[in-house]
């Protein structure tokens, strides 16, 4: 299978570059991925040929540019499969999204002495907003804690999932650990206590088959930037009874029925919530990209990630005073692989690799609660995605091992 993934880099020119002498090895795909040319030749084509606003001309170009802006949005609600457009926003990114619910569904079912319940695990833009939240509403923040590999410890999520939690908000995949969590199963649990579930898909949906109705989540959030898409386009999912109840979160133009002088209307789902003028080239760009992964197919995409962890964790256990995070069972993982050398502070492991011309990512990953949990300052992170092969990956292993000899040896 990883074969055929092998001619994928040559879709990406930025792959294609030298740093620091050596061939560039891009693993910081969780940050953001690369874009494939399709991606890039969609978003000039739109500014060459059919710019203009949207929703509001009745000239070709304006015709133009909503037809491939709603499109995009049709792309999208079948990638997820959605039951309708109306469900699908499109927001700048998963961050957008979060709060929009956080704010918006929030304040309509949240009240005071209620609980949030949210794990250990999540990005901050899956806890701020929450703690926000908390404080308005005289709200609890309840964390779930996790287990000693750093899975979700579902026994303790079972038991703080009581009456009083109105909201549940989980990451699908964590961006640090890469540990995918049972969504399906939490689903089932929290809807029993009459509970609403909000899922943050940013490191789910470019990597495994993502079907919001299977899913059964309530709302669903993810980023265009991480699954080939440009930046400053991401999606709102959520069940349209539940965003017919919602007040918008910004106000303004597009999103009005009527104006008049003391009140106005909103339009129906999903303009409602899209005030002012959209990112269209995103979202056709992010479309492109959908296209491409629809070709590749997600099944394969899941399946080639698990074949480079399986293939090069084995190698990363050999190395001596490594330490990964995450499950031991790779089945519960995706290509994101946090560690760090002993010894050695994660930014320096960062800045070494790049002179390898291997590019990770260093820091808390916005993700400090879960640095405290683990008791580390900050790790490293490498995050493999489609264009990756079993060579970037032994490059990667190669780069570690130069990495501990330059800092723990003083040789190089
Ligand atoms: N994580 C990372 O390097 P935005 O920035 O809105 O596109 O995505 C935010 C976000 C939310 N949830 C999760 C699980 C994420 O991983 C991210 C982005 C990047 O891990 C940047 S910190």
């Amino acid at each position: 299978m990883t074969d055929s993934f092998d001619r994928l880099k040559q879709d990406f020119p930025i792959l294609n570059q030298v740093i620091n002498d050596e061939p560039l090895v891009y693993l910081d795909n969780a940050a953001t991925t690369q874009k494939p040319q399709t991606v890039l030749d969609a978003v000039e084509t739109y500014y060459h040929t059919s710019n203009a606003n949207v929703h509001r001309g009745v000239h070709t170009l304006a015709e133009r540019a909503t037809s491939q802006y709603e499109g995009s949005r049709e792309v999208i609600r079948n990638f997820i499969n959605a039951a309708e457009t109306a469900e699908v926003l499109l927001t700048r990114g998963t961050t957008t999204s979060l709060n929009w619910v956080a704010r918006s569904f929030g304040e309509v079912v949240v009240e005071a002495g209620d609980e949030i319940l949210i794990s250990y695990m999540e990005h901050h833009s899956n806890i701020v907003p929450w703690q926000q939240l908390a404080k308005k509403k005289q709200a609890k923040l309840v964390y779930v804690e996790l287990t000693e590999d750093g899975q979700l410890d579902l026994d303790d999520f079972q038991n703080k999932l009581t009456d009083k939690t109105k909201i549940v908000s989980l990451t699908h995949v964590s961006n640090v650990l890469g540990v995918v969590n049972p969504i399906q199963q939490i689903a089932d649990w929290v809807h029993e206590k009459n509970g609403y579930l909000v899922v943050d898909g940013a490191q789910a949906v470019p990597h495994m088959p993502v079907d919001v109705q299977a899913l059964q989540a309530d709302f669903y959030a993810f980023s265009g930037h991480k699954m080939l898409g440009p930046t400053g386009i991401g999606v709102l999912y959520g069940k349209r009874a539940l965003l017919e109840q919602m007040e918008p979160v910004e106000f303004g133009g597009e999103m009005i029925d009527f104006v008049e002088e003391q009140d106005s209307t909103w339009k129906e789902l999903p303009w409602k919530f899209e005030a002012g003028t959209p990112n269209i080239a995103g979202a056709i760009g992010l479309a492109v990209a959908v296209q491409y992964l629809e070709r590749i197919g997600m099944e394969n995409i899941a399946q080639h990630e698990r074949e480079l962890i399986e293939y090069v964790m084995p190698k990363l256990k050999q190395i001596k005073g490594l330490t990964i995070f995450g499950p031991e069972d790779l089945r519960f993982r995706t290509g994101v692989i946090s560690f760090n050398i002993d010894g050695v502070h994660p930014h320096d492991v960062a800045t070494a690799m790049d002179m390898e011309g291997v590019a990770v990512r260093a820091g808390h990953h916005c993700a400090q609660p879960l640095m405290t949990y683990l008791n580390q300052p900050a790790t490293a992170r490498a995050s493999f995605y489609i264009y990756n092969t079993k060579a970037d990956a032994d490059k990667f292993v190669e780069a570690i091992l130069a990495t501990k000899e330059f800092f723990l040896n003083g040789l190089n």
